[in-house]
Parts: structure tokens; sequence; C-alpha cells
């Protein structure tokens, strides 16, 4: 695109230097940097190893044969396509998503069969630390616990384009959901198989603010920032791999990277969204 004084800059809030990293441990969660994550404090944390190799090879398995899985495909050059496996809430009601969560309960359930469920695992050492923990709700249905997906994208520059996480619990479709009360949402990211050095994460340092979202028509989306405006915020990438677990500040703007190959085209995530509403850690998907 070409930047010029019409063009929004994009505004918001930021982490100071020292908070704008990524905390590494190898194979255990660090709880406490971890819910620096979710309190705002730091940029991410990222487990290596966190996902046993049999566990990664068992997941991955599951997905492929899953009967489950279904093609997602993108509308327009901007368009998202993936394969998905469980719900996802983005651009739906409430209790359309929630349905979802109903259908696709027994796929997620056998996604982990014969094998642990790292998601679940990171949900279990936060709740020790919660005096709530447990999936967001309405009418006394559940959100969902997890996602899979593999980014199905034309691998150019990348897999899934800059955005933010909380942009889209605004949606007026979900004014009744009460995960509208969240304010800052941690993504949690598990990858049981990420070939190569596809899919990198790329995160901005830059938390937009809602000026800027209406001023590039994303108010309720978050998707996507044009990545020439987002070249003056310092940036970091973050290498994911293979049994990797990565909990991001998702009001950050971020990425996920292509390689140019098609070597993408099997990187599997599995996925939800966190935070706090009210004193109440929740997730969904
Ligand atoms: O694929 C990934 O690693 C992260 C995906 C992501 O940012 C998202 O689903 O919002």
């Amino acid at each position: 695109m070409t930047i010029d004084a019409a063009t929004p800059r994009i505004t918001g809030e930021t982490l100071p230097a020292d908070q704008f990293r990524v905390h590494r441990s190898e194979h255990t969660v660090d709880v406490e940097r971890v819910l620096d994550v979710l309190h705002g404090r730091l940029a991410a944390c990222l487990v290596r190893g966190f996902i046993p190799t049999a566990e990664c090879a068992t997941i991955t398995r599951n997905f492929w044969a899953s009967a489950h899985r279904v093609p997602r495909y993108g509308e327009g050059a901007e368009g998202v396509e993936a394969y998905v496996l469980g719900a996802s809430h983005i651009e739906t009601s409430t209790s359309d998503y929630l349905d979802a969560v109903d259908a696709s309960r027994d796929g997620v359930r056998a996604l982990y069969a014969n094998t642990g469920n790292p998601i679940t695992r990171l949900h279990t050492s936060l709740a020790q630390r919660m005096s709530v923990a447990r999936p967001a709700a309405h009418a006394g249905r559940q959100a969902g616990d997890s996602k899979a997906v593999c980014w199905n994208n034309n691998s150019g520059e990348f897999l899934l384009l800059p955005h933010d996480d909380l942009a889209q619990l605004s949606d007026p479709l979900q004014k009744d959901f009460e995960v509208q009360r969240v304010r800052r949402v941690m993504a949690v990211n598990a990858y049981p198989d990420v070939p190569g050095d596809s899919g990198q994460l790329k995160l901005w340092n830059i938390a937009p603010d809602e000026r800027t979202r209406a001023a590039l028509g994303l108010t309720h989306s978050g998707y996507p920032y044009p990545p020439d405006l987002l070249d003056g915020h310092p940036a970091l990438t973050v290498p994911v791999a293979t049994g990797d677990l990565c909990v991001i500040n998702g009001n950050l703007v971020h990425a996920v990277l292509g390689d140019g190959s098609s070597s993408g085209r099997s990187r599997l995530l599995l996925t939800c969204f966190t935070g706090m509403a009210g004193s109440e850690f929740v997730w969904w998907t």
C-alpha cells in the first residue's frame, strides 16, 4: 500500500522495552511468567518440548484421520483458508458458537484419544493460581476448550496476516457473551507439528486503540493490519517448533510468517483464547 498523509498510523498501547520479550523455558511452564503475559506485563512465553514427541505424533495422526476436520474457505485476497477441528467464536452469534462447540465436542475429544491434551494441562497449571478457572459460559452452556487449525493459505510472507485477538470480542453478535468483559486476551498456542521453519510467530509492540481500528475498518475484527503500517513498531519473531507451547499477549498485533514454500501446509496448531472476566479466569475458542 502507498503510505501518505491520509493513511492512518497505528497508535495504541505499548509494553515497556524490558517487557517486550519472550520468556523461554524447557518442558515445564513457568507459571509466574505466564501470569505476567495474562496480566499484560510480558509479550510471550515459549516452552520448548512442552508436548512429548509421542503425544505430538498421536494428535497429528488423529487430526488428519478425523472426519470432524473441516476445510474453511477464505473470502477474497485476505480470506483465511484452513482446516479446522473444533468451534470458532469469530464472526458468529453466541448461540451459534455454542451450538458449534456442542457439535464438535466428540471430534475434539477424539483429537486427544490415546494421548494427553497440552491445552488442558496448561489450564490445570493456571487453575492452581486462580479462585475460579473455567470455560466461558452463557445460559448454562460452555465454550470450547481447544480447537486444532492448519492454515492453508498460499505461503507468501504470511500464513496468517497481522491481527489482534481483542477486537473480535466486541462483535455485537456476541453482546450477551461474557468474553466481552475480557480486556486482555492471552492466546494459548501449542504445536504438535511444525515442518521446517514454517509458521514462525511475529509480534509487534503495539496494541492498537479503537481509533486506529475504526480508521482501518477493523473495529470488530482486528484483522488484517496492513503490514506496511507496522514497519515503525518494534517487533520480535518467535521460532516455534514441533512440541512447543507459546502463550502470547493477544492484544499486541501478531502474525504467522510463511516461508515462501508449501511446507507450512501441514503445520498444526492447538489453540484457545484466555483472559480474566473480572476475577475469573476463562477460556474459549
Ligand atoms: O498459528 C499460530 O501460531 C497463531 C494463530 C493466531 O494468531 C490466531 O489464531 O489468532
